[in-house]
């Protein structure tokens, strides 16, 4: 398509939204969001990803810190003034860096709801999604007791969630999940170690493995996938692998080696919706079912995700909750609710279809840097 646009200005905003209530994973405890907005404005538009770092280096070796400066000082740089005519072109521009994912998809992402946008479509179809409204499910974190996690299943289950998922640790693993699995017998259930054990804990992945559990996801390191193609051949039960999965060819090598048989994608992780969608299509010509993982993100975020979990082979329920469970005060509207069927909708105005709440954003914002370009 002809439609091009300059890449007139780009801004950081960054955000410490509270949560509702604190997520613990194995590897830590989250109280808000520290989440790095990029917006991208050409031809009178604006554009928004979301970098959605954790507060430390515990779920990569990114955060909200890193994010800035790699956007800054080497993303920004490669991509400001230039004319844009497919999202496509972006990662081309950036890939002299190495690594930092989550600042670059935040960044590439941006452009895509720029565009979408100029062309007047959603991001959906820019992407090629098919459906308008996509499975989900819940992510439970770490509980301080099995009563107490059972009365949040329960809650859950009573909003509407069809799939739940319990993240897990050592300590905190058996005894919870055959808790959950007794009390709902046919319940669509899985687990997320994120990366908390090792090869000899194998005599606890076979007791998991006896819980008919959907998948166990990340249960060993998080740059491994030799030992997880170990681990899969003794358990029935699919592993998915989330942390280690980088890049296509992760992704392709994992498959290669049996390392799992589901695979979580996050955009973020991935470095952006050109990977994410590359993912995708290899994992569908493979037979592998892959679903949407999610990072707590805003609104902004939970667009993105809606939209690429809309192509045709995330047919498992992805961890996309409605808005209420995260932020009080979102930074962008509309909310997404959950309809009856533990879906939901797919955003269907142009690009990511949300708007950014000026008045919230300027509440929740603590950092802010404007990159304008000038033609010298
Ligand atoms: O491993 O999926 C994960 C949140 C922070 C870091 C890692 C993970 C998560 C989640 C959140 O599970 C799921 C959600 O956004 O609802
Ligand atoms: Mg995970």
């Amino acid at each position: 398509m002809a439609q091009t646009l300059s890449i007139e200005r780009i801004e950081l905003h960054h955000l410490a939204l509270p949560l509702v209530s604190p997520f613990e994973i194995s590897v830590a405890r989250v109280t808000h969001s520290d989440t790095v907005l990029v917006s991208v404005h050409g031809g009178g538009l604006t554009g928004w990803g979301e970098c959605p770092a954790t507060v430390g280096p515990y779920y990569s070796y990114e955060t909200s810190a890193t994010a800035w400066h790699i956007l800054r000082d080497h993303f920004i740089p490669a991509v400001l003034g230039r004319t844009v005519a497919r999202p496509a072109d972006v990662p081309g521009w950036m890939s002299h860096v190495r690594g930092h994912p989550l600042a670059r998809a935040a960044l590439e992402n941006a452009v895509w709801d720029l565009l979408a946008q100029a062309r007047g479509c959603s991001l959906r179809e820019l992407l090629g999604g098919e459906r308008a409204r996509v499975p989900v499910g819940v992510s439970i974190g770490i509980q301080p007791d099995v009563p107490a996690l059972l009365e949040t299943v329960e809650r859950h289950l009573q909003a509407g969630y069809r799939r739940i998922k319990l993240k897990i640790k050592p300590g905190w693993d058996v005894v919870p999940v055959q808790a959950v699995r007794e009390r709902w017998p046919d319940l669509l259930l899985q687990v997320d170690a994120n990366t908390a054990y090792t090869l000899a804990d194998l005599p606890v992945m076979q007791a998991l493995d006896a819980c008919d559990l959907l998948l166990i996801e990340q249960p060993l390191h998080h740059d491994d996938i030799v030992d997880h193609a170990e681990l899969q051949r003794h358990l029935r039960t699919p592993i998915c692998l989330d942390e280690s999965i980088h890049s296509p060819d992760h992704a392709r090598w994992a498959l290669q080696i049996g390392a799992c048989r589901v695979i979580n994608i996050k955009v973020g992780r991935v470095g952006g919706f050109t990977a994410a969608r590359r993912i995708h299509d290899l994992c569908a010509e493979q037979g592998i079912p892959v679903w949407c993982g999610g990072m707590l993100e805003t609104n902004v975020g939970r667009a993105a995700n809606l939209a690429l979990a809309s192509l045709p082979n995330f047919t498992l329920p992805g961890d996309i909750s409605a808005s209420r469970r995260y932020y009080h005060e979102d930074i962008a509207e509309p909310d997404f609710e959950l309809n009856p069927d533990s879906t939901i909708d797919v955003p269907a105005a142009p690009g990511l279809g949300v708007r950014v709440r000026s008045r919230q954003l300027h509440k929740w914002r603590d950092r802010h840097e404007v990159f304008s370009y000038h033609v010298s």
